[in-house]
Formats: C-alpha cells, sequence, structure tokens
C-alpha cells in the first residue's frame, strides 16, 4: 500500500503530503507519528529551508481518524473508551511543537477541507495558504469534544474571543475566502494555483535569512505572554544575538553593494 506520508524536496523546500486521501487524510496514530518522524528529519538536514505541508486529494486533512484503533471506544460489557488525553499528549501536542520549534519556516498549503485538528494542526503553522475551494470546520463540539491540537490557544488569539467562539461553538464550514477575511488565515488562491504557490512561497522564504524568520515566530509566541516593556526587552536580547550573525553581516553587506544576499545561517 501507498505510504500515508509522502515526502519530496525540490530545492531548498521539503514537502511532506499527507496521503490518505479515501479517509480525507484523518490522522491516524501512524500518520502522526509519521509526520512528526518527517519533521525531525527536516529539521536535522541542512539542505532543508522551509516546509511545505499539503494534503493528497480533495481533502487537507478530516482530523482525527475516528476510526482508527487507539481511539475508537468499546462499548462492549466490560469494555473502556480509550483516553484522549492520552492520544493528544504523545501525539498531537508533540507534533504541534514540533511545528512551531522548526528551524525553518513551514507553510500549510490546505487543498481542501480542514476539519478538527486538521485545521487546527494547519493554523499552528507560520503561514497558511488555502485553496479557494478549501474550508475550515471545528467540529468537536459536533461529537462532543473542545478543540485541541492548540485550537484554544489559536482561535481567540488569530480571530479574537467572539469569533472563535462562533466557530468552535457552531461548528460550521468556514470558506477560505471568509477565513482570509476573519483574519484566521494569511491567504486563498485558486484551487489550480495552490501547489505552485506554496512552492513558490517557500523558495522565497528559503532564500531568506532563517534564523531572523524562526527567532520572529518565537518572539511574537513569546510576547503573547509578555506586556510591551518585556517584550522590547525580548527584542533586544535576540536582536543582540542575531546581530552577530553572519546573516546580518551578509544582508547590510549585500544592501550596501547593492547585490542580492546570499543568506546561510540555519
Ligand atoms: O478522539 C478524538 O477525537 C481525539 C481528538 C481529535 C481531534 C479531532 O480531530 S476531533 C474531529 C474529528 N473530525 C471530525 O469530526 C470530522 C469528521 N468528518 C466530517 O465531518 C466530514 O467527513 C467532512 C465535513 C470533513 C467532509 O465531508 P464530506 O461529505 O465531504 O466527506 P465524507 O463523505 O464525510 O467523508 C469521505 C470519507 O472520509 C468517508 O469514508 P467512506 O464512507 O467514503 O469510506 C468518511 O468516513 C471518511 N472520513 C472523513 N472524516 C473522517 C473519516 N474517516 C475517519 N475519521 C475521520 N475524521
Amino acid at each position: 500500500a501507498e505510504s500515508p506520508l509522502l515526502i519530496t524536496q525540490d530545492d531548498a523546500v521539503r514537502t511532506l503530503t499527507l496521503n490518505r486521501p479515501a479517509a480525507l487524510n484523518a490522522f491516524t496514530t501512524q500518520l502522526l507519528s509519521m509526520l512528526r518522524t518527517a519533521l525531525d528529519e527536516a529539521a536535522r538536514d541542512d539542505s532543508v529551508r522551509a516546509v511545505v505541508i499539503t494534503g493528497a486529494g480533495r481533502a487537507f486533512s478530516a482530523g482525527q481518524d475516528l476510526s482508527d484503533a487507539m481511539i475508537k471506544p468499546e462499548f462492549e460489557p466490560g469494555g473502556k473508551p480509550k483516553d484522549i488525553g492520552t492520544l493528544l499528549d504523545h501525539y498531537y501536542i508533540p507534533l504541534a511543537l514540533r511545528v512551531r520549534s522548526m528551524p525553518v519556516p513551514v507553510v500549510c498549503a490546505v487543498n481542501g477541507v480542514a476539519a478538527g485538528a486538521g485545521a487546527n494542526f494547519a493554523l499552528g503553522c507560520d503561514l497558511v495558504i488555502a485553496a479557494q475551494s478549501a474550508n475550515f470546520i471545528q467540529a468537536f463540539a459536533k461529537i462532543g469534544l473542545i478543540p485541541d491540537c492548540g485550537g484554544t490557544w489559536l482561535l481567540p488569539r488569530l480571530v479574537g474571543r467572539a469569533r472563535a467562539l462562533q466557530l468552535a461553538l457552531m461548528g460550521e464550514k468556514l470558506s477560505a475566502t471568509e477565513a482570509v477575511q476573519m483574519g484566521l488565515i494569511a491567504r486563498c488562491v485558486p484551487d489550480a494555483d495552490l501547489a505552485a504557490t506554496a512552492q513558490a512561497v517557500a523558495l522565497k522564504l528559503a532564500a531568506l535569512p532563517t534564523r531572523a524568520l524562526v527567532e520572529t515566530r518565537r518572539a511574537f509566541d513569546e510576547a503573547m505572554s509578555l506586556d510591551y516593556e518585556d517584550a522590547m526587552k525580548l527584542e533586544a536580547v535576540m536582536q543582540s544575538h542575531l546581530g552577530f550573525a553572519a546573516d546580518y553581516q551578509e544582508g547590510v553587506q549585500a544592501f550596501m553593494e547593492k547585490r542580492a544576499p546570499q543568506f546561510t545561517d540555519r
């Protein structure tokens, strides 16, 4: 059988494609493990300067595979429902943190529906670009759960409490266009252009000073829990380090010499 995760590389861009199209790329524990391993490998590989995550077929991901053995409640007498908390602790949390700590930028190309953990996994990536026909569904409430895979943290921060509650409680389909208008995602493009746009964006990111991009993500995340002054103090500490790095020297020198910079830090 074909692998549930396809891994390809074009130039400095590593692309990970969720590949269980018949189940709308729902996450099994196997797929979650493979995704995390693939991200670990990309993180270790210096030839990789940007990652694209996308899905095969008509969906990005329908979230947790509700038929996967680990979570299927057993209703036989004496059978116990499996603990979803354990599933989150062992699979979803490390995966989401892996994305958030990648040493290179991560672009999510949402090619179709992104539901439940599939939506929130996508929203945790650095840049989310959706196909026009894609949509986002906070499907959790419909099956008696709360938004997970970072949803409770991400949604109110991305769109504010009122809209976050609207999305999470109603669990309605949100089109890619509405998602852009709401500020949930950065960009939406015609379906036919999605793959090429994601690749072009990733290539552009790959040519930029990687360390500065990753430190920007980290500064934004850390500033969430800081006051104005402390955020600026953190900026000063991070800027101090970046100011001694080769990329800064190259960036300034290239500017002065009116040539394209060649960034190498990662
Ligand atoms: O225990 C836990 O849940 C742990 C925590 C998990 C976090 C979560 O992710 S909870 C949310 C889980 N996801 C959902 O509740 C979404 C379920 N899926 C849907 O609501 C719909 O499939 C969609 C709205 C995403 C798409 O609808 P539609 O009509 O375009 O497609 P479909 O016919 O429903 O699905 C196509 C196939 O994919 C179908 O299989 P079949 O009948 O052709 O053999 C369907 O069963 C399968 N599929 C879709 N979603 C899942 C799935 N199989 C397993 N798990 C899924 N989540």
